[in-house]
């Protein structure tokens, strides 16, 4: 059976606080059901994490390597400044999907530069909550045929 992990970085914990007309109304553990309700219809495993700490996302990073078969990433803020997450996706050798709600290249262009993007298998972005589902379905597709 495949494994995911779903990573979110700095901020993601305020969802569904503030800033709803940008991030949606969803809170960040509504996203965490809607993902493992998913994975039960995908019949894949799911471990889904939140840190504010770019050393613990690198660490649960390499901590993935052996335990799960691929990565969902929304590195928040880090995505545009952290060559720390860039190395370390390179070194764990794992397919990772880098994830947004928000449409990074219609935003600041401060966020249109992503450190993740050039070592990711590919990027969503621009479709809210329902983004994690669909990077769910693309890394499964992936496993499952190369796709
Ligand atoms: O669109 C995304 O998913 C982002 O990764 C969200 C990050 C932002 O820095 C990236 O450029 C794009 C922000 C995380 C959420 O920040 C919040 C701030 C206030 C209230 C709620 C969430």
């Amino acid at each position: 059976m495949s494994s995911l992990l779903v990573l979110n970085g700095p901020n993601l914990n305020l969802l569904g606080a503030r800033q709803p007309e940008v991030y949606g109304s969803v809170t960040l553990a509504d996203i965490e059901d809607m993902c493992v309700a998913h994975a039960k219809t995908l019949q894949i495993e799911l471990s889904f994490h939140q840190s504010n700490h770019e050393g613990e996302l690198v660490d649960l990073l390499h901590g993935a390597k052996g335990i799960h078969d691929a990565v969902i990433l929304n590195a928040g803020a880090y995505t545009h400044t952290s060559v720390a997450l860039m190395d370390a996706i390179s070194s764990v050798e794992l397919p990772v999907i880098e994830l947004h709600l928000s449409n990074i290249h219609a935003r600041e262009a401060f966020r249109h530069k992503s450190y993740i993007a050039p070592v990711a298998l590919g990027q969503i972005c621009g479709f809210g909550a329902r983004g994690y589902t669909l990077a769910m379905d693309a890394a499964v597709s992936h496993l499952d045929h190369g796709a």
